[in-house]
């Protein structure tokens, strides 16, 4: 004869066991654009095309965009990363950042004879060019930016030291003293608040009037679309991550334009594992966005982890179409 369940022996139903407390419901306002931008997407190709043309190892100087994630499947697939160049071998090909570099690096590549490949991504390039061009018709540039970030210091070295100054927030727009205000020219970090930098441009315009800039900042197409899908939904949210790194400066202005925008609650979180859920506490919309350096497939990750927890709805809030795509250098190219 067939042995009863050890519930039911025990007088316990058997469906008592299998009742479980439903989910809470979790509508997930899905922020787009979001994620991968064109000059990181281009970045990374570079990496990879180098490795299938020159085989195993390829180096890259600096992280190649600034997401854990993408380094270590890069790691996986052949590629070692370092801090400077003389970190590379005379033999093996080096790339060179999304970031951009100071001109001196490439200058150290040809001295060594080392074979570069420069994944600066256009957009940057284009401000370095923009920087050159202001100095060669004899004005000082001030470059709105972060001090010490890769971009910055990239852009800063296009020219001599002097040439470019920095200039981080309102309060150093107004206390900036220049040699001779009326040859004088701004340039930006291409990542940085559209907001803030309004207000810092501003400044210097009231001070500077004869000050050259460009029609608009230099803050890309992605971190200015990535921004106002923020902007769309940080009303609508009770908490809001943006996946994202730490040393992401894309990343970490959208947590911020978030909180000013009316999601008081938000925050970076490199990936689902990191997820603060007590954080999350009674939250019944949760925005969801992702740097320009962050693979979709942490945000899908992410959203794994809330079904597994909530009853979840998605509702993804579009603000514009992006169909920006960067050509590969010539070098890698068939
Ligand atoms: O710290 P950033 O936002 O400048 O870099 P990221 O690697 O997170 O995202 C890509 C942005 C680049 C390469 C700078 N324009
Ligand atoms: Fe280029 Fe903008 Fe992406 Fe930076 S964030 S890599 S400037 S497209």
């Amino acid at each position: 004869m067939a042995r009863r369940p050890a519930s039911e022996r025990a007088g316990i139903p058997l469906n008592v066991f299998f009742m479980t407390t439903p989910k809470k419901p979790l509508t997930i306002l899905l922020a787009s654009p979001r994620g991968f931008c064109a000059g990181v997407d281009r970045a990374i190709q570079i990496v990879e095309r180098a490795i299938e043309r020159y085989g195993r190892p390829v180096y890259v100087r600096h992280e190649i965009v600034h997401n854990r994630f993408v380094v270590e499947n890069l790691e996986a697939k052949g590629a070692i990363f370092v801090d400077e160049l003389d970190e590379v071998p005379d033999d093996r090909p080096v790339v060179f950042s999304a970031h951009g570099v100071p001109k001196s690096v490439p200058a150290e590549a040809g001295r060594r004879n080392l074979l570069y490949v420069d994944a600066t991504c256009p957009l940057v390039s284009k401000v370095h060019r923009e920087s050159e061009r202001h100095a060669a018709s004899g004005r000082t540039v001030i470059l709105i930016g972060h001090a010490g970030h890769p971009e910055v210091i990239g852009t800063m070295g296009q020219l001599p030291p002097g040439v470019v100054l920095l200039v981080e927030d309102v309060e150093q727009a107004e206390q900036i003293e220049v040699a001779d205000p009326l040859n004088l020219a701004y340039a930006t970090q291409t990542t940085l608040s559209v907001d803030d930098t309004t207000e810092i441009v501003a400044a210097l315009r009231r001070r500077f009037p004869a000050i050259q800039g460009p029609k608009l900042e230099d803050i890309c197409y992605a971190t200015t679309n990535r921004q106002a899908a923020v902007k769309a939904i940080a009303g609508r949210c009770d908490a809001l991550v943006v996946i994202g790194a730490p040393n992401s400066s894309n990343s970490m202005r959208l947590v911020e334009v978030a909180a000013n925008y009316g999601c008081a609650r938000s925050r970076l979180v490199q990936r689902a594992a990191d997820m603060d859920w007590a954080w999350l506490g009674d939250a019944q919309r949760l925005g969801i966005t992702a740097g320009a350096s962050a693979p979709e497939l942490l945000v899908d990750e992410l959203i794994e982890a809330c079904r597994a927890r909530y009853d979840v709805t998605v509702e993804e809030v579009r603000t514009t179409e992006e169909s920006v795509v960067f050509k590969l250098p010539r070098a890698l190219v068939a």
